[in-house]
């Protein structure tokens, strides 16, 4: 599959019959600051269509992406936010729980973003956890493998693997654009 076009679509907090329609539905979760914005632009090679954490104002929403007028990529707001203040925090658990667990919208497929360099940590695992009651079909990707030296590469990717163990582990770099073609394929398999 190639992505030939990706427009914004809106920014919802709540229920949305957007989410009720026919077109398949990809969500992307992860910690925040994990560079899942990056991660949709370097795969719908544009530089600002998902905005990075310098806007602030969007990321407590959940940001829905068109793809090639088929199939939506959904933005949800990152988890962990160690710099949010506690009542915010607890907003936007709020909503990633409610879309993920609560909400009964029917997803084709779970991207779970995480810290190659970091590898994954326990916000990572309860997140995997709660998605494997859920739903079936969930990749992980390893962004910023760039930040990961060669000399660590194989230990660093065998211990993620091993954390994930039945699920598609994709090493990625959305700064250098390792692993796009691979996750693009991934989409709508
Ligand atoms: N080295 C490196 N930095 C990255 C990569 N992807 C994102 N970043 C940086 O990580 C920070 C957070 O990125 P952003 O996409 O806003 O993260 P989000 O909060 O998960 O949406 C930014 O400073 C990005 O430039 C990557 O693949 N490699
Ligand atoms: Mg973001």
């Amino acid at each position: 599959m190639n992505i030939r076009s990706a427009t914004f679509v809106k920014g919802v907090i709540g229920t949305d019959d957007i989410f009720d329609g026919v077109r398949p539905q990809i969500v992307f979760i992860g910690r925040s600051n994990v560079g899942k914005s990056s991660v949709i632009n370097s795969l719908v090679n544009q530089k600002n269509l998902a905005r990075t954490s310098s806007f602030p104002g969007r990321t407590q929403e959940i940001n829905v992406f068109l793809i090639n007028k088929a199939f939506y990529l959904i933005d949800l707001p990152g988890y962990g936010f160690a710099k949010v203040p506690e009542k915010v925090r607890e907003k936007i658990q709020k909503m990633i729980n409610w879309f993920l667990f609560n909400s009964e919208y029917n997803f084709k497929k779970v991207i779970l973003i995480i810290d190659a360099k970091i590898g994954p940590t326990e916000d990572d695992m309860e997140m995997l956890y709660g998605l494997e009651k859920e739903v079936k079909d969930i990749v992980i990707v390893a962004n910023k493998i760039d930040k990961v030296k060669v000399t660590e590469y194989d230990k660093q990717m065998e211990k993620i693997k091993n954390a994930f163990n039945i699920h598609k582990v994709i090493p990625y770099s959305a700064e250098k654009k390792i692993g796009v073609g691979e996750l693009t394929e991934e989409l709508l398999n």
